[in-house]
């Protein structure tokens, strides 16, 4: 799977669009998968409050988009281009890599109900593929 030409434009015109508020999404993202995915929690556990609305919460949900910022402008070589946050989730974090699609979701559901004018099936199809490439980009220093 690839992304094509049209589809990374239609990700950096969307990425364009609600990047402003990547915090309000990331840390809507993050608090969705804490709550339906709870098995998730196990890579937090040294936080004080993993609650919805928590600090650590929402510094988080920023921090996870300025990863998913750094991908969209190195959309044209997501392996080398996230090598260092992949190798820090294999081998310091271990997180397994299945969540990286359950976050991916997440994402997925918060923009759709964040800007719902602006999420057309074009984007959905292009920000779908964009997230399974980070995601596979993400896991390829588990072996
Ligand atoms: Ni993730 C830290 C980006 C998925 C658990 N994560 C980070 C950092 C970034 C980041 C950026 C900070 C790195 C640093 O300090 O240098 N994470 C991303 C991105 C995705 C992702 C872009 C997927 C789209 N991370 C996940 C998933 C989990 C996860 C699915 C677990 C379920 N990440 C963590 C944990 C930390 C982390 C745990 C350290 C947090 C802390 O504060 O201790």
């Amino acid at each position: 799977m690839s992304l094509s030409v049209k589809n990374k434009d239609t990700v950096r015109a969307f990425w364009a669009k609600v990047s402003p508020k990547a915090a309000d999404i990331g840390a809507d993202a993050l608090c969705r998968m804490l709550v339906v995915y709870p098995q998730t929690k196990i890579y937090f556990s040294h936080w004080k409050d993993l609650s919805p609305g928590s600090a650590s919460v929402m510094k988080h949900g920023a921090v996870i988009m300025q990863g998913v910022a750094d991908a969209v402008a190195k959309i044209d070589n997501l392996t080398d281009g996230l090598d260092q946050l992949s190798q820090l989730h294999a081998f310091t974090l271990r997180v397994d890599p299945a969540n990286f699609k359950v976050l991916s979701h997440n994402l997925m559901v918060v923009m759709a109900n964040q800007f719902p004018k602006d999420f057309s099936p074009e984007v959905h199809v292009a920000m779908d593929k964009f997230l399974a490439l980070v995601a596979l980009a993400l896991s390829e220093k588990y072996r």
